[in-house]
This record gives C-alpha cells, sequence and structure tokens, in this order.
C-alpha cells in the first residue's frame, strides 16, 4: 500500500496552471494505492465524452483520455468523475484508479430523473444572464441556491449592457433582489469591462460559469483569455456545428493564472439536495417563518404568519416568498426521488441501466453551445 506519497516537482509544476493548490495536498493523503508510487499520475478532468474522461496533463506521450471501466458505474452520478475533478491514473495501464474527494460540488437534478454532476472543485460561480428577456431573478434563486448549497461563491454577472439604453434598471434590480451578492452589468465583448471580473481569476482558482444558451458565457471566456478560444454561438450559427460535438464540457485557462469551466447552457436547474443552499437565498424569510403561529406554517393564508404580515407590510417581496415555497416543495420532491432512486441503484444488476445513465446523463437538458 501506498499511502501518501509525494508528488514529483514536475508534475506539480504541471498542475499548478490546471488549479491545483496546497489544500489538495491532504485530499491526496487520504487515499491508499496498492500501485508503486511511480507508476501514479495525478491530472484534471477537462471533459467528460461518452467513452470516458478528458484529462490534463496527458498521461504520457500525449494520451489524454482516460476510458471508465465498469466499475465506475456501479454507484450513482455522483461516484463517477465529473469536470474539474482530480483523479489518479495508472500509468502503465492508463486506466483510472481513483478520484480525490471534492472540495465542491455543483449538482441538479436531471430532466430524466437522477442527479447529475455540472463540475467539481469550483471556487466561484459566475451566474451569467442578458440585460434582456432571459433576465429572470427566480432562475438567479434556483442557481443560488446551487451554488450556496456547495459552498462556492457566487458572483452574478449580467451582459449585453451596450444593447439597451437602460443598464441602470437591471443594476438596481439586480442588486435590490440580491443585496448580499457581487454583481456586475457589463458588456462581455469588452475586455476592459470584464477585467473587472480578474480578481475571482487568479492562480488556483476555479470558476463555473452558469446560465442560458446565449447569454455570452463563451464571450467571457474569449474575453477573458484574449482570444477567440471558445465558439460562440454566431459562429456556430453558420455550418460549423461538427466542431464542437465531441467534449460537452471544457476547462480553459486563463492568463490571470486560474481556470474557468465553460459549460453548455442549461435549459432547466431543477434543484436537488438543496436544503442548506436555499436557507441561506431565503434567509430573510427563513428568519420570519420561525415567527409563524404553526411551525409548519405554509405561509398561504395562516392566522398568525409572520411572512404574510411582511408581505402585507411591504417587507418581503410576494414573488419571493411565493418563489421560495415553489423551490421548497421541488427540494423536498426531488431529494425523495433521489433518495429512492440510490436505494435501487443499490442492486447489482442495475450496472447495465446506470452505464446507458451516463450518456443521457451527458447531454439531458443541456443545450450545446
Ligand atoms: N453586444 C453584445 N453581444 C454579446 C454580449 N455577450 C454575448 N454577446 C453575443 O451573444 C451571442 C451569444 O454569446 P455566447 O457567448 O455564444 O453565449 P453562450 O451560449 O452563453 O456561450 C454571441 O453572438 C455574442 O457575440 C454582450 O455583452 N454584448
Ligand atoms: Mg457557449
Ligand atoms: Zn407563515
Amino acid at each position: 500500500m501506498t499511502k501518501g506519497f509525494s508528488l514529483p516537482a514536475q508534475l506539480t509544476e504541471e498542475l499548478v496552471p490546471l488549479g491545483w493548490r496546497a489544500a489538495l495536498r491532504s485530499r491526496l493523503d487520504q487515499l491508499e494505492y496498492s500501485a508503486s508510487p511511480s507508476d501514479l499520475h495525478i491530472a484534471r478532468v477537462i471533459g467528460v465524452q461518452r467513452t470516458g474522461l478528458e484529462v490534463a496533463p496527458a498521461v504520457g506521450a500525449g494520451n489524454t483520455h482516460v476510458p471508465l471501466s465498469g466499475r465506475w458505474f456501479q454507484g450513482d452520478a455522483l461516484s463517477r468523475p465529473t469536470v474539474g475533478d482530480w483523479v489518479v491514473i495508472d500509468k502503465p495501464t492508463g486506466s483510472l484508479l481513483d478520484m480525490l474527494p471534492r472540495l465542491s460540488v455543483i449538482k441538479r437534478m436531471s430532466p430524466s430523473g437522477g442527479a447529475q454532476l455540472i463540475a467539481a472543485n469550483v471556487d466561484t460561480a459566475f451566474i451569467v444572464s442578458a440585460c434582456n428577456a432571459d433576465y429572470s431573478p427566480a432562475r438567479i434563486e434556483r442557481y443560488l441556491s446551487v451554488i450556496m448549497q456547495a459552498d462556492i461563491e457566487p458572483v452574478i454577472i449580467l451582459t449585453k449592457a451596450d444593447l439597451i439604453g437602460d443598464a441602470d434598471a437591471f443594476r438596481d434590480s439586480v442588486s435590490r433582489e440580491f443585496p448580499a451578492v457581487q454583481s456586475l452589468v457589463l458588456n462581455a465583448l469588452d475586455s476592459e469591462a470584464v477585467a473587472r471580473l480578474h480578481g475571482w481569476c487568479g492562480q488556483g482558482q476555479t470558476i463555473a460559469l452558469l446560465g442560458s444558451s446565449g447569454v455570452g458565457k463563451s464571450t467571457l471566456v474569449n474575453s477573458l483569455v484574449g482570444a477567440q478560444i471558445q465558439l460562440t454561438q454566431a459562429v456556430r450559427e453558420g455550418d460549423e456545428k461538427g466542431r464542437h460535438t465531441t467534449t460537452n464540457r471544457s476547462l480553459h485557462l486563463l492568463p490571470q493564472g486560474g481556470v474557468i469551466l465553460d459549460s453548455p447552457g442549461m435549459r432547466e436547474l431543477q434543484i436537488a439536495d438543496a436544503d442548506a443552499g436555499l436557507g441561506q437565498v431565503f434567509e430573510d424569510i427563513e428568519d420570519l417563518a420561525a415567527h409563524c403561529k404553526f411551525n409548519d406554517c405554509g405561509h398561504i393564508s395562516e392566522p398568525g404568519c409572520a411572512v404574510l404580515a411582511a408581505i402585507a407590510s411591504g417587507r418581503v417581496d410576494a414573488r419571493r416568498v411565493q418563489h421560495y415555497r415553489a423551490l421548497r416543495q421541488e427540494e423536498v420532491a426531488n431529494r425523495g426521488a433521489l433518495t429512492e432512486r440510490r436505494t435501487r441503484s443499490r442492486s447489482p444488476t442495475k450496472d447495465r441501466a446506470n452505464r446507458d445513465g451516463l450518456s443521457e446523463s451527458m447531454g439531458d437538458g443541456l443545450d450545446e453551445s
């Protein structure tokens, strides 16, 4: 057994630009291998494909593909590596041995009913929306619940400020709705404006981009990098579609030292396992609810409801309360469904079904851009 093996200096040098940092060392020490230390390779998952993982640095001689064997399909999606995970590979065979315990993970309920991982080991999430009809405080509340649950720092970015006359209306709305969260309203094509994001992009930092398709996520990556490395939607509208199909999500190195994960747009973000996150996003409402007469108060029409009283006096927005109630119900329902699914997937005959689940979970509910 190898325990707490030391990373060769050369590998550490290659890992740092990929987001490696000291806190991950102690994660390494928690693992045990029967392989000899010199046969172990540490890498980061930069893309997930149908047949396995895309990793960096390469596992010798330019080989960046790591196949996933059957045993990785025995558990549920949470136990399989996703983009941003750190993995241990057996160099001689090129096979996946292990995954480092995660610092954080972003997950949602997939439309087909299982948990789906979006990214792992993320420090900051840029929640991107545009200054147009895409802007929806209710959707941002969803994203925030998932991000706060994962202990990731959220930053709300509203793009396309250059395309409207009154960007201040959006600026006011977002700071009124989310006073505790940093927000920026900008033109994603303008690298000077985008430089306001550099503070989150330094060495060792990993950023995830979340938001609907077409809001400017890839444009932000291009402006941060200072080059057209990500295909943006306008380009894709030609006939270059095929170029973009192998990897569903991808990780880019930033000149500021950090790494950024550009994900495909999500048509829908159903929340799952976000109990604590919801509590943080709606802390004001939960504080009020503690003073309701009934402790199972639904804040609908109950007597002695402190939340309804706050709505009546204008201290709380009725829309927010309504969305809070809906999200709480969704969270409870999805948590129940996931628990049930986990119990079922413990049956060994489920192996094949879970394997089908990978390809399904990868494209499921995600736009291609
Ligand atoms: N004028 C302007 N156009 C933008 C802005 N952000 C994105 N776009 C354009 O919107 C389209 C979609 O952007 P893209 O980055 O592909 O969106 P994604 O699907 O979120 O990655 C592209 O044509 C971009 O050039 C912005 O802030 N201002
Ligand atoms: Mg894109
Ligand atoms: Zn109440």
